[in-house]
């Protein structure tokens, strides 16, 4: 049976788990936390800084949570794939993944790393800079979704996937404005999806953790 490490309340892993359930995949989960000691070791072997979600099938080790929804594409499940297999779809797909992950899920990321620091090592101009480019993210994004239903090619895909987690916790973090409509309802519709609220719930018990509170995940 295919392995997947990773921790519920991960956003990476999010974007595996989410993959799996829409393809109906069974797959053993190796949770990534102080209490699995073991499985934190295997994962420094296993991916260059010790990050995952990492799958295992067999001998095969596929890191990086797109490489994965590409991988159980190819080879596991058969509900439609994830990255459209007309290679001109797939531009849209793949352009809109790597929007959602590095135009808002980054700098979220910068925020929540700046919450953790000590005091003394905080520095203004981060969280400054962070919310910026999530203005300008949320922006543009609610410019791309109007007239849209799914962020990419108008079927749901990779590009979905990695916007119900980047949306989910930036929104927590830093709320997406009431008047940016569009952008708010697509998450609505991401949040509503069987296989993105199955995630939600997975990672509830693990909702204190998140140290950019003050905001409704909701
Ligand atoms: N580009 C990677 C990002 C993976 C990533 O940032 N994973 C986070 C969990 S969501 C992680 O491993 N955090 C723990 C750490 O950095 O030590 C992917 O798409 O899989």
């Amino acid at each position: 049976m295919l392995q997947v490490y990773g921790h519920p309340f991960a956003s990476f892993y999010w974007k595996a788990a989410v993959a799996l359930y829409e393809r109906g995949i069974p797959f053993e989960f190796l949770m990534v936390d102080p209490e699995h000691p073991e499985n934190s070791e295997a994962i420094r072997k296993l991916s260059p800084t010790g990050q995952f979600p990492v799958l295992v099938d067999g001998d095969r080790v596929v890191i990086e949570s797109a490489a994965i929804i590409e991988y159980l594409d190819l080879h596991h499940g058969d509900a439609p794939p994830l990255v459209p297999a007309d290679p001109r779809a797939a531009i849209e797909a793949r352009q809109m993944d790597g929007i959602f992950d590095d135009y808002v899920m980054a700098p979220l990321t910068r925020m929540v790393l700046h919450a953790i620091r000590k005091e003394g090592e905080k520095d203004p101009l981060a969280i400054v800079e962070a919310q910026g480019a999530l203005d300008k993210s949320y922006a543009w994004l609610n410019r791309w979704m109007a007239g849209r239903t799914w962020a990419a090619n108008e079927a749901f895909s990779i590009a979905d996937v990695s916007a119900a987690s980047a949306l989910f916790y930036a929104h927590w973090g830093y709320p997406i404005p009431e008047e940016l409509a569009e952008l708010r309802a697509y998450r609505a519709r991401l949040l509503a999806r069987p296989s993105i609220a199955r995630v939600i719930e997975e990672a509830r018990p693990y909702r204190d953790f998140f140290p950019l509170k003050g905001h409704s995940p909701d």
